[in-house]
């Protein structure tokens, strides 16, 4: 009696777990791997990471395959010695238990350790106590929350599938940023969301499965929704993890593929990739797993690495540049602080400057007005106050970057400034 009121259950969740098998990938073809090969030398370029980037990048090589024992080897010890060294938030232990889980090492000194789940599950916790204690908002943002789910998803910890499954309805708060749905935001949403589905099924548990499939079908349209006509998929450095997204939710989504064009968003990156645009290693790490048809749904602790570097002709020494060749000229740049009240100058600075070297020289000419700080991150400086402001989590407040009244979609240690061009860095809320 009992096993028959379960069998149209049990063949929809059959139905669903070969069709997730079915989902559409699309991948460069092998003839277009020399396409790679700039971004490949970024990552690579292990001297220039810290423990987070160094989690980015060994996850995104060993999902790739594009890998060998030794640089394996040097980037378990970066994310080891960075899990040792300081305070790790949810997001930041999730990555590296993601990078490090990601395979076996033939070598048995790299053993996952076990214990990074029992961290991971009290970091989620304080998650929820957190959003629990106010109104919602977590320790550090959802991006983060979604990334620690998806772990504690694929290496099978404890946390309520219940409770994620409604803190992830797509109308959440916080997958907006001063009112932009934050593509990257919402495909670690999906990504977590696909993994709690595809273990419910296989762990043959009812509830919460259409909670699940509904969130991930509105999450994936409000993804789509950011696609732009060349294929982009919110921006440039959202569209690898959103292609990720789409990747393991076609099943999920019938419309996928009216909507979107995957080739012609391959194309589109590729493009990027030989114009520099993933000069940062992190970036880079990002992109790469959907170029080559990869998603963070494909860790597997249990299998061995695969270190299969020569498929790709890597140049170690040569990463991309962003500094254009030309110093010696200057440029005017207008840059404004806007508070309440809206604070500008204008500064000379050599050709090819950034963002930063604006704001230094600002702040060289009236430290009173310009006065700002910066901490290190691993997508570069972020900016942590201006005139002593200091921007804060808890009431959800940051500096924005602007330029011509529009939000950059690069921080101040990557942009590259332009003569004449209006700068503004504008304390906003999120
Ligand atoms: C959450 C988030 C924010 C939050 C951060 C605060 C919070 N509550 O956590 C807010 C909304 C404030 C924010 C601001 C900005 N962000 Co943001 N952000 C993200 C997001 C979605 C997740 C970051 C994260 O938690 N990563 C995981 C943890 C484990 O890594 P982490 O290194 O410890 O994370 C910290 C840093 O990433 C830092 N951070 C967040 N954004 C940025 C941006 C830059 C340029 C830097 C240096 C640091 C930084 O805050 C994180 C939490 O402390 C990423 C998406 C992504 N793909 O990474 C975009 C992302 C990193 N942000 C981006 C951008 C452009 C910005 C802004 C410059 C936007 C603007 N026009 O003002 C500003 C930063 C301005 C400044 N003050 O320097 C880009 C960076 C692209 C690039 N090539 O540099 C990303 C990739 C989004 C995108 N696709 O465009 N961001």
């Amino acid at each position: 009696m009992k096993l028959s009121h379960h069998l149209p259950f049990r063949g929809l969740l059959l139905f669903s777990l070969i069709s997730s098998q079915l989902c559409k990938i699309c991948e460069i073809s092998k003839e277009k791997y020399f396409h790679l090969n700039p971004l490949v030398s970024t990552i690579i370029d292990f001297k220039y990471t810290s423990g987070i980037q160094a989690a980015n990048i060994l996850l995104s090589l060993r999902l790739t395959g594009i890998n060998n024992q030794s640089l394996d080897q040097q980037f378990i010890q970066q994310i080891n010695v960075a899990r040792k060294g300081s305070y790790l938030t949810s997001g930041q232990l999730a990555l590296m238990t993601l990078a490090l889980g990601a395979c076996k090492n033939p070598n048995t000194s790299y053993r996952f350790d076990p214990h990074l789940i029992d961290q991971l599950e009290k970091k989620f916790q304080a998650e929820i106590e957190n959003m629990e204690a106010h109104e919602g908002s977590p320790l550090t943002n959802y991006y983060q929350f979604s990334t620690t789910v998806l772990t504690l998803c694929l290496f099978n910890g404890k946390y309520s599938i219940t409770k994620v499954s409604q803190l992830l309805m797509p109308n959440n708060k916080n997958y907006y940023f001063g009112g932009q749905f934050s593509v990257d935001t919402g495909a670690m949403a999906v990504l977590a969301l696909s993994c709690m589905k595809k273990s419910i099924v296989n762990q043959n548990i009812q509830t919460d499965v259409e909670v699940i499939v509904n969130n991930i079908q509105q999450l994936v349209k409000k993804i789509l929704a950011e696609k732009k006509e060349n294929g982009l998929i919110g921006n440039i450095f959202s569209t690898g993890e959103a292609m990720q997204a789409l990747f393991v939710s076609s099943s999920d989504d019938n419309e996928h593929e009216n909507v979107w064009n995957c080739s012609q968003t391959l194309d589109t990156v590729l493009k990027e990739v030989s114009q520099g645009t993933f000069s940062l290693p992190i970036a880079a790490a990002q992109v790469l797993p959907a170029l080559l048809g990869k998603t963070y749904l494909d860790v597997n602790k249990d299998s061995s690495c695969i270190y299969n570097s020569d498929k790709f002709n890597i140049s170690v020494h040569q990463p991309i540049s962003v500094m254009p060749t030309n110093g010696s000229s200057n440029i005017t740049v207008h840059y404004s602080v806007k508070i309440n009240e809206t604070y500008s100058i204008t500064v000379t600075v050599k050709n090819g400057s950034v963002f930063l070297d604006v704001m230094e020289e600002a702040q060289k000419q009236n430290e009173t007005l310009f006065g700002f700080t910066v901490a290190e991150s691993s997508w570069g400086p972020y900016v942590t106050s201006v005139q002593g402001l200091e921007a804060n989590n808890n009431d959800r407040s940051y500096w924005q970057l602007l330029s011509e009244d529009k939000p950059l979609s690069q921080g101040v240690g990557s942009y590259l400034v332009h003569d004449g061009e209006h700068l503004e860095v504008r304390w906003s809320k999120y």
